[in-house]
């Protein structure tokens, strides 16, 4: 069975395109879907990009991949900086986890400097763009074949 990357993204980033373009660029979530999505068939994998503004849908999601994630790829936007909840449940998610910023997060104000993600993230990728989600995904592709 072909196995699931969950693209899990947090609050307003379901703005994007549209949002501070300056910083984080002029393409959509859905255009980041569709080129992972590419990314990962030929990859031998398929994705499933979920965004919401709500830390506790997140955590759930979290928790939905457990059962039906083989890895998740995740930008929690600013809950990054204040979420132990997120924390948490990605540990108790067992299999891989890359940690993406659109924009270079150490490059900004301080309180962007510290995530609590990357306490538990195999790898972070900050300051690409969002080419980081597709480098995210072929990570994950060589971490899953080992
Ligand atoms: C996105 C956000 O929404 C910010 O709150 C983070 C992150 C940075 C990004 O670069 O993708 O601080």
């Amino acid at each position: 069975m072909t196995q699931t990357i969950y693209i899990l993204n947090g609050p307003n980033l379901n703005l994007l395109g549209r949002r501070q373009p300056e910083i984080y660029g002029r393409e959509t979530l859905q255009d980041v879907e569709a080129t992972c999505a590419g990314v990962a068939s030929g990859l031998g994998l398929a994705v499933r990009l979920m965004q919401s503004n709500h830390e506790g849908q997140i955590v759930d999601w979290i928790h939905e991949a457990r059962e039906k994630a083989a890895a998740v790829v995740i930008n929690p936007g600013a809950l990054t900086h204040t979420s132990i909840a997120i924390l948490d449940a990605l540990n108790t998610f067992e299999g891989p986890v890359i940690e993406v910023h659109i924009s270079n997060i150490h490059k900004r104000e301080s309180f962007r400097h510290h995530s609590y993600v990357s306490l538990r993230a195999e790898g972070v990728i900050a300051g690409c763009g969002v080419e980081g989600y597709a480098l995210a995904v072929r990570r994950i592709a060589s971490l899953l074949a080992r």
